[in-house]
């Protein structure tokens, strides 16, 4: 292509400062960037490690109650995207701390919310009258526009019914947040009462359609949302045993499972697709990238993330509770000595159901 000689520049500079009053600016000078030749995400990889991020939690615990604060949350912001409480151009992560007798008070909003438990045991997260007890490794779901409130009712530890303790919990948030925001279509209501009424026995939701079964009458209670709002770890984590001992490992992800609507076979919110892993000690994985940027939760072990971020490769040493984010299209390789386990979380179904999702096995 020839440049243009200093006169015509010139012209087009006019031209472009006099339509510039109605609004107008010409495509041509942006036309490369708003169709990019691949995606070149403004955000960058990130690790938050727990160590480093525990004792800000601590301090937040005593700084703010958890009824003060509505949600005690440290948000996981993409350093790229600061001020934007944006781990992505999508997706929302904070970490959220809970006190042994404290509530955090019922409100219902537009953007779904997962919850996936980090450390510390025997808080509740109630939604539309029933109440899930967490214990570390378990992924709860509040479905778009369900009252939810959290609670931690503090028993002592030798509370003769099982495994609550009297210890802080502390869980991962993840919500598409952004992407609400990117539509405008965010609506929110705080409750009537601080903790919501309990219509239903804690189990229900899993009684009722976590057995390949659902209600002939009734089987979406939360439309596009999985009915079953607590995949408990222990779960989880037979399932990729089980795998384990019947599939061949993969030479990118390890043993990966994506968590599933049982209603559906799809994701379990229609914005955020889930997904739990293990690689096996010695893994050394080969490099793939997708559209859809994810955020990593260590569940178990240490590893390595190595990712081809804009301004190079970076390598993330992560350990059990670390968080690090993967931005989109960037190409990433997982190795572990000791093995672990990493839950995740994308806006994969979004991509999916535009039919835009992309995913590439490297090497
Ligand atoms: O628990 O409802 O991290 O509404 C951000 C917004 C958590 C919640 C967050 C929320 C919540």
């Amino acid at each position: 292509m020839t440049t243009p000689g200093p006169d015509l520049q010139a012209r087009r500079q006019q031209l472009y400062r006099d339509m510039s009053p109605l609004n107008l600016t010409p495509l041509w000078e942006v036309l490369h960037a708003l169709v990019p030749p691949q995606p070149a995400s403004p955000c960058v990889p990130a690790l938050w490690r727990y160590e480093q991020v525990k004792p800000f939690l601590q301090r937040a615990g005593a700084a703010i109650t958890a009824e003060e604060a509505v949600r005690r949350v440290l948000i996981l912001e993409n350093p790229a995207l600061r001020g934007q409480s944006a781990v992505t151009q999508s997706l929302y992560a904070g970490l959220q701390l809970i006190l042994p007798g404290e509530v955090a008070p019922s409100h219902r909003h537009t953007q779904s919310a997962l919850r996936f438990i980090v450390e510390g045991s025997g808080a509740y997260t109630a939604v539309d009258g029933e109440r899930t007890t967490m214990h570390p490794g378990d992924f709860i779901i509040t479905p778009s526009w369900t009252w939810h409130d959290h609670g931690h009712p503090g028993r002592a530890p030798s509370d003769p019914h099982g495994n609550e303790v009297d210890e802080p919990v502390v869980w991962l948030d993840g919500l598409d947040i952004p992407m609400i925001r990117f539509f405008d279509a965010g609506f929110a209501e705080n409750g009537s009462v601080k903790s919501q009424a309990l219509t239903r026995p804690e189990g229900t939701s899993f009684a009722r359609y976590g057995h390949n079964m659902a209600p002939v009458r009734g089987d979406a209670p939360f439309g596009a949302t999985s009915p079953v709002f607590s995949y408990p770890y222990a779960r989880s984590r037979e399932a990729l045993h089980q795998l384990e001992r019947s599939a061949p490992l993969d030479p990118w992800d390890g043993f990966k499972l994506r968590y599933v609507n049982p209603a559906t076979g799809g994701s379990p919110m229609p914005t955020m697709a889930t997904f739990m892993q293990h690689l096996p000690a010695g893994f050394a994985g080969k490099a793939w990238r997708q559209t859809d940027g994810a955020v990593y939760s260590v569940v178990e072990g240490r590893g390595i993330a190595y990712i081809e971020g804009p301004a190079g490769p970076v390598r993330f040493d992560f350990e059990a509770r670390d968080h690090f984010v993967v931005p989109s299209w960037q190409a990433v390789r997982l190795q572990s000595d000791t093995g672990c386990v990493l839950f995740s979380f994308s806006d994969r179904p979004v991509h999916l159901a535009l039919g835009i999702h992309k995913e590439e096995r490297i090497s």
